[in-house]
């Protein structure tokens, strides 16, 4: 029998793929952030990072980073081909994500799960045996979660959520946990809090990706992210049961801890160099997780995901998931004729531009409103911008030019006010995180004259194709001749 996929079978694909890097001895204070950092900035490809040989720990206890900033992994983990960029993933996830038909998992019993090769209750658990990185400098602690699931259940209808929050450690038996206002975590914690109880939580910290990913973007209300992720691999995941807490934890996940919130009690939690490229939310008091219980594989690799300015592209793959996710959801809504959507790299949730034929009057604006207001798109957006076909979205000089040229700033700007934001937003003062405000920005031709607005001067393709053949010496890159003179025309 093939062994069930989990993140050792994940990197075995990777290590084929060519695309895992091995390393040894950094240190986990600072040293495999900075690694991690910075081969996403520098390198093209960046590979997988398996950190090995952590000095203070023993030498099989690892950290992964780097998980999915690339086209290739990301196809691999969302059973897509390899081969695609980044246009051909979005459109091919687009149609998975259409006919993805959720799957309950699996439930597999105590001895079948890899992840309670080693099991430690009450007193003897020590989450510092882990060598948990400290990812930046300014960061208040060392986060023991940033490619975690963070698994809740609906007090009332008990539908399961696993959702990637971030994690600190505070000590050997209790870490914080920040859920931003209206994330489905967030909204099962308050629930026992409403009603006086603990709220019970697993945490699992290295998983199959698939999981992950599906931790970290809007699988739809009252979906768990386990029958989500079954449904994408067609094959159910595999489940057991956290023997505290009851809750579904996945089989073979590296590390797990059980616990609970208690209402009322709250630590410091933060600062944390976040996604958008600040420390915005600062530190605040969150609640905190009593740690009961500690499972881990032998030599469980700790996955990491530390967010950086989004340039570093480290997020990548939300920012494509996500591209798909709105596209999709705007043509749910009823809107026709959606050419492209895409999510910024360099600016992430902040900026979204979506391209569309124009069909009728208000067309064009109610594509952009839907783009900022439907699930995938609410959270911390702040300009949407819509333009014509004619206008490519991957060529960010394309969609600036067509922003300068194509609208006028006292008609085509509307101001959506009092949005879903939270205390990421850097620009919100810190007493009065919670709302902000999204720029909907037509640069389209204005429907009425679009037909005589002005025509665009640009060389067809047509006389682009015949007078590159028959220039040729002249579009050298290296070696043209000092005179370039026109072909002897070809004689009959
Ligand atoms: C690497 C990474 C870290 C994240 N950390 C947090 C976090 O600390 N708190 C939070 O509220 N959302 C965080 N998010 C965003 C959520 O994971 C995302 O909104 C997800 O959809 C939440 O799950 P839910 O839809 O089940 O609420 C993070 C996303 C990524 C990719
Ligand atoms: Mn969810």
């Amino acid at each position: 029998m093939t062994q069930p996929p989990d993140l050792r079978t994940w990197l075995e694909d990777v290590e084929a793929l060519g695309q895992l890097q091995r390393v040894r001895g950094a240190h986990w204070d600072l040293e495999i952030g900075a690694l991690t950092e910075l081969t996403c900035t520098k390198l093209a490809t960046p590979p997988a990072l398996l950190f090995e040989d952590i000095p203070d720990y023993p030498p099989g206890y690892r950290v992964l980073t780097n998980l999915l900033p690339t086209v290739q992994r990301l196809a691999l983990t969302t059973g897509l081909p390899t081969d695609l960029d980044e246009r051909g993933f979005i459109a091919a996830w687009r149609r998975r994500l259409g006919e993805l038909r959720p799957m309950d998992p699996v439930e597999v019993s105590p001895d079948e799960a890899p992840v309670f090769e080693n099991r430690f209750e009450g007193d003897a658990v020590d989450l510092t045996s882990l060598p948990v990185p400290r990812w930046h400098a300014q960061d208040g602690g060392r986060y023991i979660g940033t490619a975690n699931l963070d698994i809740t259940r609906d007090r009332e209808n008990g539908w399961v959520n696993a959702g990637t929050y971030r994690v600190m450690l505070h000590d050997p038996r209790h870490v914080g946990f920040f859920i931003s206002p209206g994330k489905q975590g967030r909204v099962h914690r308050t629930q026992y809090f409403d009603a006086g109880e603990p709220c019970p939580v697993a945490i699992s910290f290295g998983e199959d990706p698939l999981l992950f990913l599906a931790a970290t973007i809007d699988v739809p209300n009252g979906v768990s992210e386990y029958a989500w992720a079954s449904g994408v691999r067609g094959e159910p995941v595999r489940v057991a049961r956290g023997p505290v807490t009851g809750l579904p934890i996945p089989a073979a996940a590296e590390i797990v801890i059980e616990g609970e919130a208690l209402p009322g009690e709250t630590r410091t939690e933060g600062p944390f160099g976040e996604w958008t490229g600040y420390y915005a939310s600062a530190s605040r008091p969150e609640p905190v997780i009593r740690v009961k219980a500690l499972y881990h594989r032998d030599n469980p690799i700790l996955c990491g995901a530390p967010p950086f300015k989004p340039s570093a592209k480290a997020e990548r793959f939300c920012w494509l998931l996500r591209s798909a996710a709105i596209w999709n959801q705007v043509e749910a809504a009823g809107v026709p004729d959606v050419q492209a959507v895409r999510v910024h790299p360099a600016a992430g949730r902040f900026f979204v531009i979506i391209s569309i034929r124009q069909r009728y009057p208000g067309h064009a604006k109610q594509a952009a409103h839907v783009a900022s207001q439907c699930r995938a798109g609410a959270y911390l957006g702040r300009y949407v911008i819509v333009v014509d076909e004619d206008v490519d979205i991957y060529d960010t000089d394309e969609v600036l030019w067509a922003l300068a040229t194509r609208s006028e700033p006292a008609t085509d700007i509307d101001v959506i006010r009092r949005a879903w934001s939270g205390p990421l937003d850097p620009v919100i003062p810190a007493d009065q995180k919670g709302f902000n405000s999204r720029a909907i920005v037509d640069a389209t031709k204005p429907f009425e004259w679009k037909d005589q607005f002005p025509m665009v001067s640009v060389i067809s393709a047509e006389q682009r194709a015949a007078v590159e053949a028959r220039w040729s010496q002249l579009f050298r890159a290296e070696g043209r001749p000092a005179i370039v003179e026109a072909p002897a025309p070809v004689r009959a």
